[in-house]
């Protein structure tokens, strides 16, 4: 046959480019690789933003208005959050949402005042003026509600106070270990107010629960300087890697 030899050039032609076709496909497979594992990663990290309420803020003149709470700090926090938000992280709110026959509320003790401290189901408890007393205008997130998957409300019993956004000081757990399980998440950014208590609490209690846990210092502000210090040592005591500032490369890395 006088075109045998073209058949064969023809046929090893097209062997090579079927192959060569796989080739490139899989390169360019392999290629996405890295983009996806960063991808996936970012989605088992979530933020949780702690009691970003009124009545915590000087800004919204607050009934428990923490130092350091002026319209920048909250400016400062709305900023992170979105930002946060456009790289991907999944946001969950905190919201304290009491009763107005609150246990931490001085008021409701006869002849104490707030910041004095009792003695309630045997454990040291602060009387607080009252604060977040479900809808009332204090009680409510300063942050657009559209940036959060989830807002975890506590304090709802009378009895217990809850700075935890994970459980109260009887035990009883909210749904937050519940819902951060069910969307993968194995790591949290945590910061908020206040960095002494809500902030600290719900940073120890997702330690505990196993989740990696990060706090941002610099977008979180306490009631007072001596017990945020402490706070800030107990965290890291307990596992807990405090950031100075929000670097959200830093933190897809972490
Ligand atoms: C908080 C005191 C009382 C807080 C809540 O959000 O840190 N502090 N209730
Ligand atoms: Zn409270």
């Amino acid at each position: 046959m006088k075109n045998w030899g073209f058949k064969v050039l023809i046929g090893v032609l097209f062997v090579t480019l079927a192959f060569g076709g796989m080739a490139m496909a899989q390169t360019a497979k392999q290629a996405k690789e890295p983009a996806k594992a960063a991808a996936k990663k970012a989605m088992d990290m979530a933020i949780i933003v702690v009691d970003l309420q009124g009545d915590f803020t000087k800004a919204k003149k607050g009934s428990l208005a923490v130092e350091g709470t002026d319209d920048a700090y909250v400016k400062s926090v709305t900023d992170a959050t979105a930002k946060l938000k456009a790289a991907g992280f999944p946001i969950y709110a905190t919201q304290d949402w009491h009763p107005a026959t609150h246990a931490s509320f001085a008021a409701n003790h006869q002849g104490k005042k707030p910041f004095d401290v009792i003695k309630l189901h045997g454990k040291d408890q602060v009387l607080w003026p009252p604060h977040c007393v479900q809808n009332t205008p204090g009680a409510e997130i300063l942050l657009d509600k559209k940036l959060f998957k989830a807002v975890v409300k506590k304090g709802m019993d009378a009895q217990f106070d809850s700075y935890s956004g994970f459980q109260d000081d009887g035990g009883k757990k909210t749904d937050m270990d519940k819902i951060l399980k069910k969307a993968g998440i194995k790591k949290v950014v945590v910061y908020g107010i206040a960095t002494d208590y809500c902030v600290k609490a719900t940073a120890i209690d997702a330690a505990a629960a196993g989740y990696k846990v990060i706090m941002v210092k610099n977008l979180s502000k306490g009631v007072a300087p001596e017990t945020s210090a402490k706070a800030l040592d107990e965290m890291k005591a307990k596992g807990i890697t405090v950031i100075e500032d929000l670097d959200i490369a830093k933190i897809k890395g972490m």
